[in-house]
């Protein structure tokens, strides 16, 4: 079985991939040569995802999953959830969400957070989707080198380290990402 990523995230498709084994194979978006960022218009997490896989659903006919993910900060009201990718501006950068998070919290003692996946499978034409979070706080200061996004500065809950300090191994032990995966991966009955 053959099924398209609809991500243009390489963090992304290594973390699924590590979730997945050899059971079925993932081919990314770079893969099949797409490499324009799909359209992300909708106002939630759960629209932006539909649209990503609708749009290669449309394009190529081919059953796929698409991944959107947010951030929610308790005392920042939801932000930057839908907003995560480009919380700082366009271009998308990293470092540049991150210092804004950081200087949004305004070293507030209310930390608490998550990150919210939905992940959205088209298969033949018909749409299902899949739910993950993980509860956590946001740190002071940046934490470790692993990982993308908000990773340095994300400790899920009852944990010591970022997820940014942990190998993909540990950090698909709580993720978001591989909650909502493992539902997906049920769904397919695949072996989890
Ligand atoms: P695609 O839309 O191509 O999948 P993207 O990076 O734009 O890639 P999203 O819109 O889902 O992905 O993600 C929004 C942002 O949220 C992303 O750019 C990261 O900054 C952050 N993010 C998503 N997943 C994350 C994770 O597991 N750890 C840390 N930050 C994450």
């Amino acid at each position: 079985m053959n099924i398209i990523f609809a991500t243009q995230n390489e963090h992304k498709v290594k973390e699924i991939k590590n979730l997945l084994g050899n059971q079925v194979e993932i081919i990314s978006l770079s893969d099949i040569g797409l490499k324009e960022d799909i359209p992300e218009t909708a106002s939630t997490i759960e629209g932006n995802s539909l649209l990503k896989a609708q749009f290669v659903w449309d394009k190529y006919g081919i059953s796929c999953f698409a991944d959107d993910t947010g951030l929610e900060i308790d005392f920042l009201n939801g932000e930057p959830g839908v907003y995560s990718a480009r919380y700082a501006g366009i271009p998308k950068n990293d470092d540049a969400n991150i210092h804004k998070v950081l200087l949004n919290l305004n070293n507030s003692n209310e930390r608490k957070a998550r990150f919210k996946t939905i992940i959205t499978l088209v298969m033949r034409g018909d749409i299902y989707k899949f739910t993950g979070i993980v509860d956590g706080v946001i740190g002071n200061t940046k934490k470790g080198v692993n990982g993308f996004g908000y990773d340095p500065i994300f400790y899920p809950e009852n944990n010591l380290k970022t997820f940014a300090e942990m190998t993909l191994e540990e950090k698909n032990k709580y993720s978001h990402r591989a909650r909502a995966f493992k539902q997906l991966k049920d769904f397919l009955h695949l072996k989890q």
